[in-house]
């Protein structure tokens, strides 16, 4: 076991005392708005409190040998092809070791040279052994004591890998560490990546992997690129540290152990400033709501009635957004097929030329009538083709989420228009200003389809059998067997578009879904402040000032 940090004691009991005054109010109050918020800071202080360093980034970027390279062992598998496959948490230890949690919560320790064994893709395929997460002990991280470091898979821009593991560390990731080759661009991944980590955490910076494969003029080069990249795209100016496994200068190393070792030091300090930080901005939010309730319950009747329509215009209305949201859910739903079909049909012929070749290499040594002969056809063709598929779907099948990509970006901008609308209405009605918004939309990665083989055969010329003489005949078969992949190899392609599209196009009505919900969670808050508590000014405003009284005291008792 890890030793437990401890916050200083005043800090983090005031903490837990906002947080339980702020879930009383928003009982009360019916703010519903903020259960999320409220659940995460309880999670929050219920966690063990290491600080999370997360190591993200696209498939490939060089995380896992970054780490590796920083502990200086080759713990973590690392290959040419997309390898870790779940989240793997490193954290220092007394002895090296390994703990698997699988997802229905049962653990398993294993020695650390077998963890490739669930982390890995080719050993773990698609995470068919269930593994929530891996935690790995090692006495070499004894210098960043109090920090764990969290290798994560190669990922396009929106996905939670599991909801439920990442729920668990995001909210408290101490620093991100966006891992990006220097000899690829930055992809709209990244940044979309970036764009989703900003709020998460400010400790931030851009690995910039594999510098060996540049020159340092190249490098230079590259960083300014980037640089310019991230100013224009997201307006942030962040670190750019360059790194490279092959080259060990202490130069590129040292300033990421500066980082790591400044964070250990500092954990206690930073994760009360963390849980401040939280804790804070949750009690300033649901003041905001509170004062809106507190305006408007001294108004008489006709008053208040008016002032709800000044601020629940025509344009913040549930039913709107609704048909918004399905729109733009629809409109990417539609496309998705062609856009896996066009993926797939880069494909098509690679994938048939392998398949007739190996069957005109085998074809040859099947025996027997012809009858045998199409049953082993039917044979052949279900083992290699399915394997061939399910190959093909896992190297593809990141490059499938194209629309669920576009509905994640066009929902994202749906849902900040409609928060802006709202809290401008507001602040010009009220004078109140609400808290920026804090809505999570976890989008669970698809799950890989089985693939299947499906028969195929137009004739049962086969049930003759025996009217046939293969001495004479066996070569027109072998022809006919031949020249029937390309249309077989079509068929199933179009089948795993078809899988695909169904996968994908449910998670893009998941994420319509959270988005209405989240919409009706604000637009049923604010209608029932504005409505509902006439003549209880006395007790809002006794409400308001107890949360006040309670931040000036975490604030004052921070460390900060
Ligand atoms: N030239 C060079 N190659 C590197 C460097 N770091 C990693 N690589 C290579 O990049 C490839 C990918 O490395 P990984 O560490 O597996 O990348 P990853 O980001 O963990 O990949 P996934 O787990 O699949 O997302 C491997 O073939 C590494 O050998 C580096 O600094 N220089
Ligand atoms: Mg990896």
């Amino acid at each position: 076991m890890e030793e437990k940090a401890t916050l200083p004691r005043s800090a983090q009991s005031a903490a837990r005392s906002i947080a339980g005054k702020v879930h009383e109010a928003s009982d009360r109050f019916e703010i519903v708005s903020l259960r999320r918020h409220i659940d995460a800071c309880e999670a929050l202080l219920a966690e063990e409190q290491l600080i999370d360093v997360a190591i993200l980034g696209q498939f490939k970027a060089g995380k896992s040998s970054f780490i590796n390279s920083l502990i200086g062992q080759d713990v973590l598998p690392v290959g040419v092809i997309p390898v870790t496959t779940v989240i793997t948490r490193l954290h220092s230890g007394d002895k090296p070791m390994a703990v698997v949690t699988r997802f229905d919560g049962n653990t398993l320790k294993v020695p650390l040279d077998e963890v490739g064994e669930f982390i890995s893709e080719e050993k773990n395929p698609a995470n068919t052994k269930n593994v929530e997460v891996v935690d790995i002990a090692l006495p070499a991280l004894g210098c960043y004591a109090g920090l764990r470091l969290v290798d994560t898979p190669g990922l396009g821009s929106v996905f939670k890998y599991n909801t439920e593991t990442s729920e668990e560390w995001l909210p408290h990731v101490g620093a991100a560490i966006l891992a990006v080759s220097a000899d690829r661009p930055l992809s709209d991944n990244d940044l979309s990546l970036l764009r989703e980590l900003v709020r998460y955490t400010p400790k931030i910076l851009l690995l910039l992997t594999k510098v060996d494969l540049l020159s340092l003029d190249e490098q230079k080069e590259v960083i300014r690129f980037f640089k310019s990249t991230l100013q224009r795209e997201i307006s942030q100016n962040l670190p750019i540290y360059p790194y490279s496994t092959k080259i060990r200068t202490e130069m590129l190393r040292s300033r990421i152990d500066a980082l790591l070792s400044g964070l250990s030091k500092n954990r206690d300090a930073e994760f009360a400033h963390i849980l401040q930080h939280k804790v804070a901005s949750l009690a300033k939010s649901s003041i905001a709501y509170l004062e809106v309730a507190l305006k408007t319950s001294e108004k008489a009747d006709e008053d208040r009635e008016s002032l709800k329509n000044l601020i629940l215009t025509e344009k913040l209305n549930y039913e709107l957004m609704r048909s918004e949201l399905f729109a733009i859910a629809r409109e990417n739903m539609l496309h998705t097929r062609t856009f896996i079909a066009a993926r797939l049909e880069t494909r098509r012929v690679e994938f048939t030329r392998k398949l007739m070749t190996r069957l005109q290499e085998e074809m040859p040594t099947w025996r027997g009538n012809l009858w045998r002969l199409t049953r082993r056809y039917e044979e052949w063709l279900e083992e290699n083709l399915v394997k061939e598929l399910d190959e093909l779907s896992k190297a593809e099948h990141r490059h499938f989420f194209g629309t669920l990509n576009k509905t994640y970006m066009s929902v994202s901008r749906s849902l900040d228009l409609f928060r802006n609308l709202l809290d401008r209405n507001i602040e010009t009605v009220l004078g109140v200003r609400l808290s920026p918004a804090e809505w999570t939309i976890d989008v669970p990665e698809p799950s890989r389809p089985d693939v299947a083989f499906v028969k195929v055969f137009d004739f049962h010329l086969d049930l003759l059998w025996f009217l046939i003489p293969m001495a004479l005949f066996r070569g027109l078969f072998e022809r006919h067997f031949l020249k029937k992949i390309p249309e077989i190899a079509q068929m199933h392609l179009s089948r795993l578009a078809y899988q695909w599209e169904v996968r994908i196009n449910r998670t893009i009505e998941d994420i319509r879904d959270q988005a209405l919900r989240y919409v009706q969670d604000e637009l049923a808050t604010i209608n029932g402040l504005l409505s509902r508590f006439a003549g209880q000014s006395e007790e809002i405003r006794r409400t308001i000032g107890g949360l006040r009284d309670e931040l000036r005291e975490l604030t004052g008792s921070s460390d900060e």
